[in-house]
């Protein structure tokens, strides 16, 4: 006769790519308790502890029920010794000494506090805590020197770490809309990144431009960022080329996650009427990411855009080592057959890869 517990174990798939995530699960204290211990790895470069915990955290998001004993959890995929670990402290006691130790650690603190600072990353940060700058009240009164990007980050702080809602994400929606249709019609803007999966607040909000004949598109970004400079819409810009062509790692086999898409990381001044600014201003700040994508990458950019990024990296880990084959935002390439599979959507990019389609409200790994 086997225990009761055992009888009512979970079973989940492998890969990420292969479950249904909601937003909202049966088990937020085990997922927020690894999501942050995989926060502190990111936060000091271990990447492959990072990835452990996140996939451990994914597991538990994809469950059909809350966990009430480990013994639930025997079989299951993606998780590990520390994970298990923390899950078991967690049942027990609720909570878990490692993740309070790490959430009330001056490194911790400092490194969040630091790269919440839009144009900031993990390098830059360490390298100022170990000037002994902790917080921005130290940034400011240090004579450091700030890149643009670091310093309209730094001015803008406040604005850019409240979340954005899904009424800021439409309101910016109809303005990018606007803008494209009067100056490039028939041209087509998309909703991505976690609003794209349903989120309700987000940290930015992210579009993808396109036209539907290849090579309408060009041209497309610089037009639309000028437009939304000259209504003052635009509190910052950067505008990167694509680069895709000219890369020499080739098409579909990208040296990093980063994509080659003509992009501009934008922070967008909406005022009342657009938004809802705090209490005694007249506007706020938020983050906007905008990428143009001839129509023949499209279906590519729209599944590598609308994440989550642990299920972009677990479709690109399934391409690879279940199918031989090398995903990127760009193209599908086969290395078997040696050759570009197309698609025109995302679920044709599913089919090729031997996946069930999985419609981005179920993307939230
Ligand atoms: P984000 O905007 O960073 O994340 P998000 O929209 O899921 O969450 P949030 O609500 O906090 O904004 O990225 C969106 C997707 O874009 C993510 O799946 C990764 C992808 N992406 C690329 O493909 N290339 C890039 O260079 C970047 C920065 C993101
Ligand atoms: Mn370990
Ligand atoms: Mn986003
Ligand atoms: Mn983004």
């Amino acid at each position: 006769i086997k225990p009761a517990e055992e009888t009512c174990s979970f079973t989940v798939p492998n890969y990420a790519c292969q479950r249904r995530t909601q937003l909202h699960h049966h088990n937020p204290s085990l997922s927020d308790a690894l999501t942050l211990l995989a926060e502190n790895a990111e936060l000091n470069e271990d990447d492959g502890r990072a990835v452990a915990f996140r996939r451990a955290a994914a597991v538990l998001k994809a469950l059909p029920a809350e966990v009430t004993s480990v013994s639930q959890l025997k079989g299951l995929p993606c998780l590990g010794e520390h994970s298990l670990r923390v899950i078991k402290d967690v049942l027990k006691d609720g909570s878990c000494s490692e993740v309070e130790t790490t959430k009330h650690s001056q490194r911790f603190n400092a490194l969040k506090v630091l790269t919440g600072i839009f144009g900031v990353g993990v390098k830059t940060a360490d390298r100022w805590i170990r000037d002994g700058i902790f917080n921005l009240q130290q940034l400011r009164e240090s004579q450091t020197t700030l890149n643009r990007a670091q310093q309209a980050g730094l001015d803008h702080y406040e604005d850019l770490n409240q979340p954005v809602t899904r009424a800021d994400a439409d309101s910016i929606t109809e303005i990018v809309q606007e803008a494209v249709s009067s100056l490039f019609p028939g041209a087509q803007v998309t909703l991505t990144g976690g609003f794209r999966r349903g989120k309700m607040t987000g940290h930015d909000v992210d579009f993808l431009l396109t036209h539907p004949e290849e090579g309408r598109e060009e041209g497309l970004m610089d037009k639309v960022v000028s437009w939304l400079d000259s209504q003052g819409l635009l509190l910052y810009q950067k505008t990167s080329r694509n680069s895709y062509l000219e890369s020499r790692d080739g098409p579909g086999r990208p040296s990093s996650n980063m994509d080659r898409f003509e992009r501009c990381f934008a922070i967008f001044k909406l005022s009342r009427g657009q938004t809802s600014p705090p209490a005694g201003h007249q506007w706020r700040a938020v983050r906007v990411d905008l990428v143009v994508t001839p129509i023949s990458q499209f279906a590519f950019a729209l599944l590598g855009w609308t994440g989550s990024k642990l299920f972009e990296r677990e479709l690109r880990r399934w391409a690879g080592h279940e199918k031989a084959m090398s995903l990127s935002s760009h193209a599908l390439f086969d290395k078997t057959q040696k050759r570009y599979l197309r698609a025109s959507s995302e679920e044709e990019i599913f089919t090729h890869l031997g996946l069930s389609f999985i419609p981005p409200s179920q993307r939230n790994a």
